[in-house]
């Protein structure tokens, strides 16, 4: 531990990617927990790998590969002293958390797990650490249980003996989950995993650069870190594993270096770790993760730990001031990861995020990978922001500002829309808060469409009447962003008593519009499509296409649905959505 406090605005400094305007105002980067951003010490040592070093490891008898070799397998060594693990053969270089977990499923999970056991899982984990279990189960025959959580939205501990009994084969539970914030008691969890003989999974991909994590104290059997959330580069990771473990897994890829020896008709394989590294690894990666490590230690874990608590005690305080504002995950004065997901009213994440981002602040909005939890928690999304100790409290006042209701609009919850002028705020807000032909129609005529955008969580509910050769009604529900909304609301009232091909060709015509590059001058839009027009600013936000084209999409499977001819609109993504 550094026993000095840390200069953090000269630590700052060492983040280029801060320094730079973003809709004309400084950069606020909170979306750490998606990625953090990298310090120049590790963007210089990609570039000096690439300029002085770059070579295959493990090959070469030249210098160049013995170089790459060197700093490859330093950095195993770091990432072993960094986790305290019992030696730097328990660490398997990997893509990241996801790989790492999906290693442990396809290897352990395959040679272990059978039908009737049982795989304890948590209410709060991401996909990553639920869907490779959810395929072990379906391979296996074996059980998903799912450990829930309580209304303060930590696990139920209270419930764990109910859950943790003895046909668990494996219980894999994150350390801080990534959309609550929830720290969870790893030492105990897998204290109490041990008495049952289960073995232990740990996703550590929030907390590997927040906490300092020491395996053997823990007690876990695997723990997955993900390097670009520790300052690291994008497409590096590791996997720690109990050597005592990992050498009684198979390997999962067969390729180069993973074999001792090879002939037509079999092979054998090697020690861990290399058993599970086949093919040329992220090099690159691993040397700049080394150094991540390096710079993360030269600061001190704990002063990370520290200020990363205060600045998020300092938001959270803020934001839960905040009229109609709602923070998910352990309430104030709990220690909680930098994560502090939010609802805001009934306005969507969509529309605050983009609202957030006009400011130059950078927010993530969605479900955060953990569709489930939303579910549970009667949510499809949520707005999040997500510190790390480069950011500042005169960053998060600024957040606090762009949320805070003004005086001019006095409402609890602000109209998150998008900045495009005064007509598209009267007729967005006006068209998302009334909605039009918002229900449900009945009977044979009726063709009935379910669509979603899973990335944000809009969802709706087309219904279509169709008579002999036109559009006798259309009606919708469902819930979305202001522009889903709108869009559903105003294409209700432009297709309701259209013949079938005028329709289809305004659908054509809207597509055109929203999708056109965001650079295209279209002018004030073709006239048919009058209010619609005002969505033509989505283009803009390639994200809100989608949002913009949910309706239509599902009045362009209703078409197809009536049995007519496919209409003249691409099913395909839009460009950039
Ligand atoms: N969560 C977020 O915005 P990778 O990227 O594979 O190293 O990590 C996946 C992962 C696994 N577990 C948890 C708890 C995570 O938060 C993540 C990544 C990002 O929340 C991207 S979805």
């Amino acid at each position: 531990m550094n026993p000095t406090t840390p200069s953090w605005e000269k630590i700052r400094a060492d983040f280029p990617i801060l320094d730079q305007q973003v809709h004309g105002t400084p950069l606020i980067y909170f979306d750490n927990a998606a990625t953090s951003q990298k310090p120049r010490a590790v963007i210089d040592a990609l570039r000096h790998y690439y300029e002085r070093d770059n070579s295959n490891v493990h090959r070469g008898m030249h210098e160049l590969s013995a170089r790459a070799t060197a700093g490859y397998e330093e950095a195993r060594v770091k990432v072993a002293r960094f986790l305290n693990a019992g030696s730097e053969k328990e660490i398997i270089f990997t893509r990241g958390a996801t790989e790492s977990i999906n290693l442990v499923a396809q290897t352990w999970g395959n040679q272990f797990v059978r039908a009737g056991d049982v795989i304890l899982v948590t209410e709060m984990e991401h996909h990553s650490n639920l869907v490779p279990w959810q395929l072990l189960a379906e391979r296996t025959g074996a059980t998903l249980r799912i450990l829930p959580i309580n209304d303060r939205h930590e696990l139920a501990l209270d419930r764990l003996g109910e859950f943790l009994t003895p046909d668990v084969k494996l219980f894999a539970f994150n350390q801080i989950s990534n959309s609550l914030g929830t720290i969870n008691p790893v030492a105990e969890l897998c204290a109490a995993a041990r008495k049952v003989g289960a073995v232990t999974l740990v996703d550590a991909a929030q907390s590997g650069g927040h906490l300092s994590i020491d395996v053997q104290t823990l007690g876990c059997d695997f723990l997955a870190l993900s390097g670009h959330k520790m300052c690291g580069p994008t497409g590096i990771g590791a996997l720690y594993g109990k050597l005592a473990l990992l050498e009684t897994m198979p390997p999962w890829q067969g390729g180069g270096e993973m074999i001792e020896t090879v002939e037509y008709e079999k092979s054998t394989w090697k020690k861990p770790p290399y058993r599970f590294e086949a093919g040329t690894p992220d090099i690159s990666g691993a040397i700049g993760l080394g150094v991540a490590i390096d710079y993360l230690e030269s600061i001190g874990r704990e002063a990370i730990f520290k200020h990363d608590a205060e600045l998020t005690r300092y938001a959270h305080e803020k934001l839960v001031a905040i009229p109609g504002l709602r923070v998910l995950g352990p309430p104030l004065g709990t220690p909680r990861g930098a994560v502090l997901s939010f609802v805001f009213g009934d306005a969507h994440a969509h529309d605050v995020v983009t609202k957030a981002n006009e400011h130059g602040i950078a927010l993530r909005g969605g479900h955060h990978c953990t569709q489930p939890l939303m579910r549970k928690l009667g949510l499809t999304s949520s707005a999040r922001a997500s510190f790390y100790f480069y950011n500042t409290k005169a960053e998060i006042d600024r957040m606090i500002e762009m949320l805070t209701p003004s005086e001019v609009s006095p409402e609890a919850s602000p109209a998150f829309s998008l900045p495009l002028g005064e007509i598209y705020e009267m007729v967005v807000s006006d068209h998302a808060r009334r909605p039009r032909n918002f229900g449900e129609l009945a009977g044979d005529s009726v063709v009935h469409v379910h669509g979603d955008n899973p990335s944000c969580g809009d969802t709706l509910d087309l219904h279509v009447q169709f008579g002999p050769d036109k559009v006798e009604n259309v009606k919708f529900t469902g819930s979305g962003c202001t522009v889903c909304m709108t869009s559903a609301s105003l294409m209700t009232l432009k297709l309701k008593g259209k013949p079938r091909a005028e329709a289809a060709r305004l659908m054509h015509l809207f597509h055109d519009q929203v999708s056109a590059p965001a650079d295209s001058e279209t002018g004030s839009g073709p006239r048919e499509l009058g209010d619609l027009n005002v969505l033509g600013g989505v283009r803009k936000f390639p994200q809100r296409v989608k949002c913009a084209m949910l309706a239509w999409r599902a009045f362009e499977q209703a078409l197809q649905e009536s049995g007519h001819e496919r209409a003249e609109v691409s099913t395909e993504e839009p460009k950039g959505a």
